[in-house]
Order: C-alpha cells, then sequence, then structure tokens
C-alpha cells in the first residue's frame, strides 16, 4: 500500500448533486484521488464495511472506477460492488446500498451535462440510507480536502469490469455485478407488469423511450423490450456512449428533439418518455402533449393508489420550493403530509426515512418515491404506464381531466447559462434588497403577499439552510422565483421559475407561452436581467 503524497485543491465544495467539473479539472494529478479520500476519511464507517461503485458511462468513467477500487482496497473498505462495465444508474445505487446494507455508494456521474474528452464528469457520494450525503456530510468532506496532505493507494492491476464475477484486490472482496438484475427485481415488485404487458400488446398502442446515449440504454431493453414485450425498437438511443453520441443527456423539450417529433401529428406515439446521463431524471409525453415534471408529481400523487405498491395510500408528498405548488393542491384534497424543501434530492431523504413523505418531485424531470432515496427516472415511466394501463385513458385525457379537477398550474422555466459570476451574484443581492419593500404592493396589476429568500428548516433534524431562492408570491397563487444553479460548470446559471394557477376549465388548454408572457415580463424587468447580465433571451427555456 501506498501514500501518496498530496496537496489540497480549494475547489472541490460538492453543489446541488456532487462534485462536478470539466473533464480536464478531474484528470489533474491527485484531483479525484484528493475528493475520495477526504470520503473515505469523513466515512470512517466505510472502514471493514460495503461500498457500491459505478458511473453513467461517460467519458472517465473506467479509469476513475479502476483508482477508486485501488483506493478503496488500501483504505481497508472489506468488499465493494461494482456495477459490470463500469455502469451503474443512480436509482440503481440506491436500490443497492440499501438491499446490501452498504455503508455507501460512489455515483460518477454529471447528470445532465454532457460529456466526452471536453464535457463534464462528477461524484457523488451516497450514504447508507441510499440517498445523496446531508449537507453536513458534504461540507465536511470539503473541509477535509483543504487540509488533506496524503491518499492511500494499493498498487494493483486494472481490473476487468466487463465480465461479472468475484476477484479480490489485496484484502478487498470484489464483486462486479450484473448492473440491471436487482433494480429490475424492484421495479416489478412495485408495479403490475402483467397490465403494462396487456396494455404494450394493444395493436392500438405504441411507445418509445429515448436512452439518450445514456446509462438507461440497458436498463430499458431489459425491463421495456425484454420484461414487457413493448417490441424492438421501443428504446431509442439505447447503447451507453462516452460521449452520449455528442448530446446533451438532458431529457427536455430542448434537448430530445427526435422524441418531441415522434408524438406530434395524429400518428404520433401514445406514450414517450427519456431519460438523462445518470438515469435519475425523467421527462413524460403522451401523443401531442408534453407532461411537466411539477404536473407528473400531482397527477401521480392523485392516483397513486392503482399501483400496487400503494394501493393502501400514501403518507404524503414533498416537492423542491421551485416546482410548481399542483401538488399541493392534491396534498390539501386528499388530506396528506406536504413539504416544501430547497432544490436538490438531499433535502428529501429525512421526510423519506421517517415516513413522513412517499412521493417527491422536483420541476427540474425528478421524480420518485420512497422505493429508494434518489429520483428515478425509469420508475416515473413505468408509474406511467403503469397507470395508463389502469384508467385506460389517453396521457391526454389523463392530465386534462386532472387539471379540470385541480386546476392547472401553467409553468415555465427560463434559463440564462454561463452567465458571469459577479453579475448573477449581484443580481441575486440585488432582488434580496428590495424584497421588503415589494411585500403588498402591485407588479403589473398583481398584489404581491409573499416575498423572501427561502429559507428551509428541516422538520426531522432541524438543520437550517438559508438563501435558497428568492421567491414573489402573488394574491392568485401565481409565483416568480429565482435561484442560481448549483450544478453547473461554467461561470453562473441563472434559474428563473414562472407559475399561474388557472382554476376555469375553459382557460386550461391555452398556450403556455402565451399565458406565461406577463410574467415574463415581471421577472425579466424586476430583475434587470438584460441589464445586468447582457441576456436579451435566456439560454434554454422549458
Ligand atoms: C440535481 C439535483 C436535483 C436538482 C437539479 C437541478 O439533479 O439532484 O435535486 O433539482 O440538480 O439543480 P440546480 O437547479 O441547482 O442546477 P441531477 O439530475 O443533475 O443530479
Amino acid at each position: 500500500m501506498s501514500r501518496i503524497a498530496t496537496t489540497p485543491f480549494d475547489d472541490q465544495r460538492p453543489g446541488t448533486s456532487g462534485l462536478r467539473k470539466k473533464v480536464a479539472t478531474f484528470q489533474q494529478p491527485h484531483y479525484l484521488e484528493n475528493f475520495v479520500q477526504s470520503v473515505f476519511d469523513v466515512i470512517p464507517a466505510l472502514k471493514g464495511g460495503i461500498l457500491v461503485l459505478g458511473g453513467d458511462g461517460r467519458f472517465y468513467n473506467r479509469e476513475a472506477i479502476q483508482t477508486i477500487l485501488k483506493m478503496a482496497a488500501a483504505n481497508g473498505i472489506a468488499e465493494i460492488l461494482v456495477g459490470q462495465h463500469g455502469l451503474l444508474s443512480t436509482p440503481a445505487v440506491s436500490h443497492l446500498i440499501r438491499k446490501y446494507k452498504a455503508q455507501g455508494g460512489i455515483i460518477l456521474s454529471a447528470s445532465h451535462n454532457p460529456g466526452g474528452p471536453d464535457g463534464d464528469f462528477g461524484i457523488k457520494f451516497n450514504t447508507d440510507n441510499g440517498g445523496p450525503a446531508a449537507e453536513s456530510i458534504t461540507e465536511a468532506i470539503f473541509e477535509r480536502s483543504q487540509a488533506i496532505d496524503e491518499y492511500q493507494l494499493l498498487s494493483n492491476e486494472d481490473i476487468d469490469l466487463d465480465v461479472a464475477g468475484k476477484l479480490q484486490i489485496g484484502e478487498m472482496h470484489v464483486s462486479v455485478i450484473d448492473s440491471i438484475g436487482d433494480y429490475a427485481e424492484l421495479m416489478q415488485s412495485i408495479f403490475d407488469f402483467e397490465a403494462i404487458r396487456a396494455l404494450l400488446a394493444r395493436p392500438d398502442f405504441t411507445m418509445a423511450f429515448d436512452a439518450m446515449h445514456a446509462v438507461t440504454g440497458p436498463y430499458a431493453k431489459r425491463i421495456f423490450e425484454e420484461m414487457l414485450f413493448a417490441g424492438d425498437g421501443a428504446v431509442i438511443n439505447g447503447v451507453p456512449l462516452t460521449d452520449f453520441g455528442g448530446g446533451h443527456p438532458d431529457p427536455n423539450l430542448a434537448h430530445a428533439p427526435e422524441l418531441v417529433a415522434m408524438t406530434l401529428g395524429d400518428d404520433g406515439v401514445d406514450f414517450a418518455a427519456a431519460s438523462d446521463g445518470d438515469g435519475d431524471r425523467n421527462m413524460i409525453l403522451g401523443k401531442n402533449i408534453f407532461v411537466t415534471p411539477s404536473d407528473s408529481l400531482a397527477i401521480m400523487a392523485a392516483n397513486a393508489t392503482l399501483i400496487p405498491d400503494y394501493s393502501n395510500g400514501i403518507s404524503g408528498i414533498a416537492r423542491s420550493m421551485p416546482t410548481s405548488q399542483a401538488a399541493d393542491r392534491v396534498a390539501d384534497k386528499l388530506g396528506l403530509n406536504n413539504y416544501e424543501t430547497p432544490t436538490g434530492w438531499k433535502f428529501f431523504g429525512n421526510l423519506l426515512d421517517a415516513g413522513k413523505v412517499t412521493f417527491c418531485g422536483e420541476e427540474s424531470f425528478g421524480t420518485s418515491s420512497d422505493h429508494v432515496r434518489e429520483k428515478d427516472g425509469l420508475w416515473a415511466v413505468l408509474f406511467w404506464l403503469n397507470l395508463l394501463a389502469a384508467k385506460q385513458q389517453s396521457v391526454k385525457e389523463i392530465v386534462e381531466q386532472h387539471w379540470r379537477e385541480y386546476g392547472r398550474n401553467y409553468y415555465t422555466r427560463y434559463d440564462y447559462e454561463a452567465v458571469d459570476s459577479a453579475a448573477a451574484n449581484q443580481l441575486m443581492e440585488r432582488l434580496r434588497e428590495q424584497l421588503p419593500a415589494l411585500l403588498n404592493t402591485k407588479l403589473d396589476g398583481r398584489l404581491v403577499t409573499l416575498a423572501d429568500d427561502f429559507s428551509y428548516t428541516d422538520p426531522v433534524d432541524g438543520s437550517i439552510s438559508d438563501q435558497q431562492g428568492v421567491r414573489i408570491l402573488f394574491e392568485d397563487g401565481s409565483r416568480v422565483v429565482y435561484r442560481l444553479s448549483g450544478t453547473g460548470t461554467e461561470g453562473a446559471t441563472l434559474r428563473v421559475y414562472l407559475e399561474y394557477f388557472e382554476p376555469e376549465t375553459d382557460k386550461q388548454l391555452l398556450d403556455t407561452a402565451e399565458v406565461m408572457q406577463p410574467f415574463v415580463d415581471i421577472a425579466t424587468s424586476l430583475a434587470k436581467i438584460e441589464e445586468l447580465t447582457g441576456r436579451s433571451e435566456p439560454t434554454v427555456i422549458t
């Protein structure tokens, strides 16, 4: 075993979801090793314990896995479960940690960010509940990284990641496992596969799943094509590639145009879905309709009892603050617990562990339940298929019926990417200063009933997270929310979230862009976006 001298890097503070940087940053000598050693130092239970390891297959995935294996052996990890070919989706890691009672998991992914040598890489640590490490832990890892002076590594040959089986590195047992089997079994235990098979066998029903050349390809092929007989070709872009085929593995209207096109017109597929780099995000589409992630969460909660695993009802729903309030209306009506948390899946962990909620969701294309402690793209897709089978209605019918019953929360998000960081911080600071004066004033004729910088007190452990986004709420329930992303790797990304509630049925089928324009105008002028950032248009609208 070698102890290798090193010096700290000052930029190893994890963001919304792990440490994400350009590949070139991770390729610097000692960069990956420093961070991994900091994780091992902060989580002593890993010594003598079990660790799960895998990634989304992006460029540098295999090299990083070989390095981490040698470091794990040197740091006294007793057993490591690594995904075959180095692949494991984020929800699959969460499940494996829980199933095999591991002390933690390392996921190599920069999620929906582009890959390849010029793209992004990332590393996330999940704790023994299967969920992303809480802020107190990520902060401790960062602090450790700032004092690190050596790391441990066992000199060993690289192992063959392509062959499933058991081997040993030094004293450490290594199992190269089928990445899909345990996860597919879990899905089978939650959903009615018979009913989904019958739906997919209907001659008048067609589906397409876009794996975006990322990790869910092999999972989707096994589950949809081999277990549910969706038919060959139901999964598109199903082969994981280190650069995601040059695409941006982000399942949204902007980055999955091929799939969106398949849903349009009278011949469009009846159901379409996509997932992201590491398989935790989802996008749901029906023939000529896109289901916003916020609506998807609300509709799932309203119909949960139609799914076998939730047939006895759910305890509650949590959503991130910028996610639309559609789910709150369902919680109110059904008498469910309801929580509003900061952005970041890690904030749902305590609520799920305490049984306070069953479903969680975020506007950023994430939904999941207490079956794991991560968001889960394929779970959401299977949920919708099961729902379609149970209701024997189209996606459009289900969504529009939901709006008629609960009202419609029109929703849109504007992203201004790679903005100058100083300008973005100044914009947020200026907004914060304006907040006290905004209360009870009118913006474009709308009365402001709340204007604050969102602060969250965790109801389970009492921890407080401040400055989680500026929100301005109007009398009619509409909102404008601003925050800076915690997942970008270039400058700052300003996100502006806009929401308008429409209770009247005859106004629920209007064009979202038109309905939201007054709020876009309010948001851009109040924050002086063009003046302060030089951007007259957002980079992406979802
Ligand atoms: C991550 C987090 C999510 C968060 C999203 C966007 O998703 O897990 O909880 O909503 O980033 O965060 P931000 O607005 O700070 O960029 P993923 O899929 O990238 O891991």
